[in-house]
């Protein structure tokens, strides 16, 4: 065989929010060395250690590269013809049964992070005209969405903090020196958070644990689990009391101030202490310094989302900056305004502009719908409960909700009583080994890579696209492909009769219609004939092409000539950097007021069950999860670089804990909730408050039928074995995962 030849190709990681540059070297087919590249314009030569194995990724022998039939419990590797065909066979007399109701899809998080998947996904949903869908969502930032819906009219308008500019960093519920930050992009964000400190900012870390992320910062404070609102609440309430509100120029522009007032009045500090397990005097100072500091940013990530009051955690956390001065500003809470704007910020078109909640309820246990969406634990009840609307058939896409959502067991009990499920997945996991038939998507490496959505909270307004760099192999299709396809068999088409590409065309041009006809468009009125025309290329990059060039730095189809456009950008392979963040209110604003929404009701109307939550005691243990900077949800455990070493899934707890339970360091520990039992070994740690115990999620890879072999080895338990579905945010229908009443025992 010839010596083949070294190259060298520039890459995003596509693994997190951080985007970081890499310099791959590949000889032939083999990928030999993966470094940081020190000349990306946003993330200058920072990686992580799970950048660096994105090559066995690649080389997986366990990654899926032909579509898999199951039959019984084998599986049968087909030609995708034949998938499809399946597909149809076993999906369309479910639609003539039981109608369009009885399927369903559960989107998972690699979507956000996949070239395809993040702009097809929104293809995929109207075409499909699936009624209801289920997603990772409402395990994670559905609280966030219901906040930025109603107080700026965008379910993704969410703030940034303004990380290389602030004085003073207020962190709640966000761990970013294992995550990398979340609903925050910025490379190396605990380089940006030494850099804070170095020029004499504040960075106060509010977490139950003793996180790494606390190294980067000036104090922690310990919180009770899911009192955040209360905590926040109780800020809000010593701002007006000690006359320290200055909402600047915004003031004119939002509705509620008072209103807000008003509603946190009874929220003292002295009326939270108790159950934020923080003294009033501290919520005071902390107050105090944020209303003093220059610049200043709340920021609050999962732990403010999954747990019992998330949506008015998420609501509060906007209100302390806004009442602060700090929203919108530089140095405090901003709105990027990315290179390429992304398609999921599309209002949804079965809304109307304010957004209505609770339009229709779920089947079995009459949740109101959120969002277009009802919490991913009802979906194994609507699964297995009989009777008219029950769910007979699902679409996974990139998800394993088997592992990541609350109830799993249920879930997983109820997967094999479906009629037909297909999974769009790359690995046989927890979930997919009860699918009829699998799609496995490209490797990262075999397509190009923009990210979507994420830019819209980068720190940064910047961009970065990398070429893909192997061809895929012949006869292999894209994700956007496969979803297009899946659409089409979901309306009732034959597969034979399918072709993506005229659909992609019909999609591309609805689109253009639709945003020539929005008046705060760039390009709006012009003729959709001609932007059709002028944009090249195919699917996801055709995409992309024109949200650059209808976007804030685009070419405006030659009605800007020096604007970007995909070509100019891949003549800048480190990427394009248009500068620091940048005031944009009122512009984004969405709402039918026009104005920010302060006091939205649907909000407001939750408080009293906060309030209500102020009485009562909380006398035993309450978990939390955690997540690990060498893991990445449930699916990178395949990996022996990164699950190699000591046991990471272990119960984190207290040594006082420890020691009146009777527990040892390396024993084994029961943990039981409402819903079940799990065992884990223990880890004493004061890293932990007392009273309250840690489990990683993502794990419990002791499934039958699983194709991970590494993993299987370093299997962990899954802690949403024990996380009650029915324990939900109210106004999100999010789920409570952190913060769950358990009892610890010696196993
Ligand atoms: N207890 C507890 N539970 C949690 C959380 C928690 O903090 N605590 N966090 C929640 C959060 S924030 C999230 S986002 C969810 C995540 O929940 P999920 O999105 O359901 O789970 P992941 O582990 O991210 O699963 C990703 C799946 O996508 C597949 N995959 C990976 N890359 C690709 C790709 O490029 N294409 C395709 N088609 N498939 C791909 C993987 O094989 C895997 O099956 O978990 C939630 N669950
Ligand atoms: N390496 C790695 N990176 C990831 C992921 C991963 O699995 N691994 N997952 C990605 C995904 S899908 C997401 S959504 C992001 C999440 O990113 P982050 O939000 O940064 O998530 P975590 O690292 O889980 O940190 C959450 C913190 O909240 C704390 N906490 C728990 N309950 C409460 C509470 O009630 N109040 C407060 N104040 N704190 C609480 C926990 O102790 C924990 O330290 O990370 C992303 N990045
Ligand atoms: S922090 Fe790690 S996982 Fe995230 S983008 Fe960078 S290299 Fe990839
Ligand atoms: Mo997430």
């Amino acid at each position: 065989m010839p010596a083949s030849e070294l190259r060298t190709h520039l890459r995003t990681c596509p693994l997190c929010e951080a985007m970081c540059g890499l310099e791959v070297t590949t000889e032939g087919d083999q990928v030999t060395r993966i470094r940081p590249d020190r000349e990306d314009v946003w993330s200058k030569g920072y990686i992580c250690p799970k950048g660096a194995v994105l090559a066995d990724l690649h080389h997986d022998p366990d990654r899926l590269r032909t579509p898999l039939i199951r039959d019984g419990k084998q599986w049968r590797e087909v030609s995708w013809d034949e998938a499809f065909e399946t597909i149809a066979q076993r999906l369309h007399p479910v639609l003539e049964s039981h109608g369009i109701g009885a399927v369903t899809a559960y989107i998972g998080n690699p979507t956000a992070h996949n070239f395809s998947l993040s702009r097809y996904v929104g293809a995929f949903m109207p075409m499909s005209t699936l009624p209801i869908i289920y997603s990772a969502g409402t395990v994670d930032q559905w609280p966030k969405n219901v906040s930025s819906a109603l107080m700026y009219g965008g379910m993704w308008t969410i703030p940034t903090p303004d990380l290389d500019r602030t004085d003073y960093l207020l962190v709640l519920g966000a761990n970013p020196s294992a995550s990398q930050g979340s609903l925050l992009a910025a490379a190396d964000i605990l380089g940006r958070f030494d850099a804070i400190l170095a020029r004499s900012g504040r960075i106060v870390v509010i977490d139950p644990r003793r996180t790494a992320t606390v190294d980067h910062a000036s104090e922690w404070v310990p919180i009770q689990p899911g009192t955040d609102a209360a905590l926040l609440a109780a800020m809000v309430n010593v701002l007006f009391a000690e006359g320290l509100v200055d909402p600047g120029r915004l003031a004119e522009l939002a509705n509620g101030i008072d209103r807000v007032q008003g509603l946190c009045r009874a929220f003292t500090p002295q009326s939270v202490e108790a159950s934020c397990a923080i003294p009033a005097e501290t919520i005071r100072r902390i107050t105090r310094e944020l209303a003093a500091a220059k610049t200043a940013a709340v920021y609050g990530r999962i732990g403010t989302c999954n747990q019992e009051f998330g949506t008015l955690a998420s609501w509060l956390v906007d209100v302390v900056n806004f009442l602060t001065g700090n929203l919108d500003r530089p140095g405090g809470s901003m709105f990027a305004n990315p290179i390429a704007w992304s398609l999921t910020t599309i209002h949804p078109p079965d809304q109307p502009p304010g957004f209505a909640f609770g339009r229709w309820k779920s089947r079995v246990r009459g949740a109101p719908e959120v969002l277009g969406q009802y919490p991913v634990s009802c979906l194994a009840e609507e699964i297995s409960t009989p009777g008219e609307g029950q769910i007979k058939a699902l679409i996974t896409i990139a998800g394993n909700p088997v592992i990541s959502s609350p109830d799993a067991g249920k879930l997983d009990a109820a997967l094999p009583l479906l009629d037909c499920m297909v999974s769009v997945d790359n690995y046989l996991n927890e979930t997919t080994r009860h699918a009829d038939v699998i799609l496995p998507g490209l490797s990262p490496f075999e397509q190009p890579h923009y990210d979507e959505l994420l830019w819209s909270w980068a720190v940064r307004n910047a961009g970065n696209y990398s070429e893909a760099i192997f061809p895929p192999e012949p006869g292999r299709l894209a994700e956007w492909e496969i979803l297009l396809t899946l659409a089409a068999i979901i309306s009732g088409a034959k597969p034979s009769e399918i072709d993506c590409h005229v659909l992609d065309d019909l999609y591309f041009s609805g689109l253009v219609g639709l945003i020539v006809a929005d008046e705060s468009s760039a390009i709006a009125g012009r003729d959709p004939g001609e932007i059709v025309r002028m944009t090249g290329g195919t699917g996801p990059d055709r995409l992309l092409d024109f949200t650059i060039r209808s976007g804030p730095y685009g070419d405006h189809y030659e009605r800007n000539t020096d604007g970007l456009t995909l070509a100019k950008l891949r003549e800048r392979p480190h990427g394009v950097d248009m500068g620091a963040l940048e005031p944009r209110i009122p512009d984004i604003l969405r709402t039918p007021s026009g104005k920010i929404e302060l006091a939205p009701e649907h909000i407001v109307a939750d408080l009293p069950r906060l309030e209500a939550r102020l009485g009562r005691r909380e006398d035993g243990l309450v978990l939390v999860s955690r997540r690990h900077l060498r893991s990445n949800n449930s699916w990178m455990h395949n990996v022996e670089k990164l699950v190699r070493g000591r046991d990471r899934c272990t119960l984190m707890i207290h040594p006082d804990d420890a020691a009146r339970i009777g527990i040892r360091e390396g024993g084994t520990a029961r943990v039981a909730s409402k819903s079940g039992t799990i065992e884990a070994p223990v880890e004493i740690t004061d890293e932990m408050m007392p009273g309250v115990v840690c489990l990683p999620h993502g794990w419990g890879h002791d499934r039958e039928g699983i194709r991970l072999n590494v993993a299987t080895r370093h299997a962990g338990v899954n802690n949403n074995l024990i996380a009650p579905g029915d324990l939900v945010d109210v106004p999100s229908g999010n789920a409570v995962v952190n913060g769950i009443p358990v009892d610890v025992t010696p196993a």
